[in-house]
């Protein structure tokens, strides 16, 4: 008997390690639930889910007899955790595992734009070096001032490796927190008038929509480079674009939009920005702990054990 669902489009190694360990039935995405057998949907306990098409409480009615969603990622916004509590469903998510892969992501972001690494390497692969000359001069990124937008989990691994290039570490945050000594600005605004790199690592979902708004774009002024590896809708995309095409901020680094993957088209006519197709946590070793994480979780709760990562 299938009990157990599994959404999204799994990597090969992902996909035969969940044939080996959970036998699931798959599905690409939420709007296929209803298509499946209404009894293969009434054997569904629980439900692997990757991907960051909307999970909510409709399609969790499909599936009466669920009682966990397993999230591939540490971001969870895509799936609506109030209606799977009001339905007594648990839900776990893969936090930690990706902690390096997107720190390290962001801190590419920055010195690459920073650095004009984009344009630079065009300059030696179109010939422009021995024809042309020397590529003009970027700007320094090793003891600037950055700010982290949301010092958790992800926000924090960053800061370490920021004030490793030792790099004035500005953050704001719900509340202060713990800190080798850092600077807590209780207001975005704040922060981004006190730095040049914004670095974005907030939480997604409604609470922290547009969080980077066209005031903190603003304060951030025409130096400002902005990195964003959490969701596009943390930032007012609209005013970022604005912003980025008038100058009024020097560039960015971004690995998440609105609508991805189908991104606002002004994007891709910038040359100030470095786009990355939401990679934070696409390396081979990463996901695969992500996978492992997600299967650990669903077999846990199918053996009536604790669950590793809960977040409901
Ligand atoms: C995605 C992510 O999970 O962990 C997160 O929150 O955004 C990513 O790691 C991954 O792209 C699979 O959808």
């Amino acid at each position: 008997m299938t009990t157990v669902l599994a959404i999204g489009t799994y990597s090969d190694t992902d996909r035969a390690a969940l044939e080996n360990e959970l036998a699931p039935v798959f599905a690409n995405g939420p709007g296929d639930i209803a298509a499946l057998p209404e009894d293969q949907r009434r054997q569904i306990r629980a439900l692997t889910f990757m991907g960051h098409h909307p999970l909510g409480g409709a399609e969790m009615d499909l599936l009466p007899n669920l009682g966990l969603i397993a999230n591939f990622g540490v971001g969870y916004d895509a799936i609506d955790v109030a209606a799977a509590t009001a339905r007594g469903i648990k839900v776990t998510n893969t936090p930690d595992v990706l902690n390096d892969d997107v720190a390290d992501l962001a801190v590419a972001l920055l010195i690459a734009q920073g650095r004009q690494m984009l344009p630079a390497a065009d300059w030696v692969s179109s010939g422009n070096w021995a024809a042309r000359g020397n590529f003009g001069l970027a700007r320094k990124v090793s003891g600037g001032r950055a700010g982290i937008v949301g010092l958790g989990r992800i926000g924090r691994a960053i800061a370490n490796r920021l004030a490793a290039f030792d790099m004035e570490i500005h953050y704001t945050s719900r509340r202060e927190k713990e800190t080798p000594g850092w600077t807590y600005h209780a207001d975005p605004v704040s922060l981004a008038e006190a730095v040049d790199y914004l670095i974005v690592a907030l939480v997604g979902g409604p609470e922290t929509e547009n969080h980077v708004s066209k005031e903190v774009i603003a304060a951030l002024g025409p130096r400002g480079i902005i990195v964003n590896i959490s969701r596009g809708s943390t930032i007012d995309e609209a005013a970022l674009l604005d912003a980025l095409e008038s100058g009024a901020i020097a560039g960015a680094g971004l690995d998440v939009f609105l609508n991805e993957p189908d991104i606002d088209p002004r994007f891709l006519k910038l040359d100030n920005v470095v786009l990355q197709p939401h990679q934070g946590s696409a390396t081979v070793e990463t996901r695969a702990a992500m996978g492992q994480l997600q299967r650990d979780n669903a077999r846990a709760f199918l053996n009536g054990d604790a669950l590793l990562t809960p977040v409901n």
